[in-house]
């Protein structure tokens, strides 16, 4: 039996990756920060219902003793390393800890993969957000880098460590480049969670207004649980290669608020107020993926529309809201 270990496992994209391997007959392996397992029934509500199936081990981004000993005695086949401060807005409050966390802990898990068990498999979690002001729509992975926020800065960095992990030691390491992919487990700080929760709230009457920033950018959105099997595709190949995922899609916030409030039945206008500071310093204007290489070589290829997605989070909203459920599933 193949095991895995799978860094940030209790995240979007943690939780559907488990479940994807678990379904491949994975025996799998979780790292969570301790602080997680003292309160499992508030951090754990993505993974609740797979507990009893996975492995969890208490770890932290920034102690390479700990990753050490976890990589040592789990001994991997393969490792996605997912967790990151990923939300962009606070790596501008706090560039120094989001530069620290993302690029030591990125370094910490590659370093403790070549000690302990140099023959297994590495995902590097990388992102659209490293074109940033990008050069060039739509963007593929030849595109040059140009990150716009420290979160974006230390992506490009993990890409890098990753890259010369694999040229410097011949280890099996490679990043995929995925762009935005939601889904009704999201973080409720993320926009497009933001907005399905406040539709669901406005519908059941618990809301009045939804205050947000630029509603002009352009995003690249797809469904989390298709980029999750393009991450086990990409693993699954004989030789480490990166490459970008995405829908190859562009839609504004806007868009995606229309949509959102149509579909409940609601005019957006009449709810959405701008809030100057919800701006960020620097914003990352358009994202386009050009996801060809992964279609020719993975034969990947998304199945969720951009519509389907934003109803499927609506509805997942307002049935959890229905239920009085709070911000868990
Ligand atoms: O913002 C605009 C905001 O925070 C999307 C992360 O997963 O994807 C994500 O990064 C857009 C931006 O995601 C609000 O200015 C307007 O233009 O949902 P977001 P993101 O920054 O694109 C990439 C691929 C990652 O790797 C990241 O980890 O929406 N926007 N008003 C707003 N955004 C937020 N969060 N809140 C607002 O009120």
């Amino acid at each position: 039996m193949k095991k895995v270990l799978i860094t940030g496992i209790d995240g979007q994209d943690g939780s559907y990756l488990s479940e994807f391997l678990l379904e491949k007959g994975y025996e799998v392996h979780g790292i969570v920060r301790r602080v997680s397992l003292e309160d499992p029934g508030h951090h754990f509500w993505r993974i609740r219902h797979i507990l009893n199936k996975i492995k969890i081990h208490a770890g932290s981004l920034e102690s390479y003793p700990s990753l050490f000993k976890i990589c040592a005695s789990v001994k991997p086949d393969e490792c996605y390393h997912l967790a990151a401060q990923s939300f962009v807005s606070y790596s501008f409050e706090d560039e120094f800890s989001t530069i620290n966390t993302n690029i030591n802990g990125t370094h910490f898990i590659l370093s403790s993969i070549k000690e302990a068990v140099p023959k297994c498999k590495f995902y590097f979690a990388a992102t659209s957000e490293m074109f940033g002001h990008a050069k060039e729509v739509p963007q593929n992975e030849d595109t040059p880098f140009h990150p716009r926020s420290p979160y974006g800065i230390s992506k490009v960095a993990g890409f890098d460590l990753t890259r010369n992990y694999r040229e410097a030691y011949g280890m099996f390491a490679l990043s995929g480049i995925l762009f935005n992919h939601e889904s009704p487990r999201r973080g409720f700080e993320f926009v497009t969670r933001k907005i399905t929760n406040a539709v669901a709230e406005i519908k059941l009457g618990l809301l009045k207004e939804l205050r947000l920033g630029n509603l002009e950018a352009k995003r690249d959105w797809g469904f989390s649980g298709d980029y999750v099997r393009a991450m086990w595709l990409m693993m699954q190949l004989d030789k480490p290669d990166d490459f970008v995922i995405g829908t190859a899609e562009t839609h504004t916030v806007q868009e995606f608020i229309e949509l959102a409030f149509g579909h409940a039945g609601l005019d957006w206008k009449d709810y959405v107020v701008i809030d100057e500071n919800l701006y960020r310093p620097s914003e990352v204007n358009i994202l386009r993926a050009d996801y060809s290489k992964a279609k020719k070589i993975l034969g990947w290829e998304p199945k969720v529309t951009f519509q389907e997605l934003v109803k499927m989070m609506v509805d997942a909203d307002l049935e959890r809201l229905s239920r009085g459920k709070g911000n868990c599933k």
